[in-house]
């Protein structure tokens, strides 16, 4: 691969400028799916639960086929995570306060609900929509 010097401090600017504008794009695609916060490298999305007892994104989307579901908790409290219908509706990952983890899951295309199942936390609010496709 060919290397280019800058032949003018100004060019130099311009591709620079031109890096950040591409930068934020990449970050503006990432939306509420992408895996991004802690420790949940792999995850095909991370869902944040908080101690107020909310998700902080209720629509999650993911494509068809393994999902690698990633949790954390971005406060002190716990929270798992449940996806009505699938996996006998019971928690496909948990997690301890402050922490992250992972948990994989078969998902067909279609629109799913998922919720935090530790007591008190779905009736808080803890409830949001999973879009696979
Ligand atoms: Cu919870």
């Amino acid at each position: 691969m060919r290397s280019f010097t800058a032949s003018s401090p100004a060019r130099a600017v311009a591709r620079a400028a031109a890096a950040l504008v591409l930068g934020a794009t990449l970050a503006a695609c990432g939306g509420g799916d992408a895996a991004e916060p802690g420790s949940t490298d792999g995850s095909t999305f991370v869902a944040v639960g908080n101690d107020a007892l909310k998700w902080e994104d209720t629509t999650l989307s993911a494509p068809a086929g393994t999902v690698v579901v990633g949790l954390e908790a971005a406060g002190s409290v716990n929270h798992d995570f449940v996806i009505t219908g699938v996996n006998g509706d019971a928690a496909i990952v948990e997690v301890a306060g402050k922490s992250s983890g992972t948990g994989t899951v078969e998902l067909e295309a279609g629109t799913y609900e998922f919720y935090c199942s530790i007591v008190g936390h779905r009736e808080a609010g803890m409830v949001g929509e999973l879009v696979v496709s």
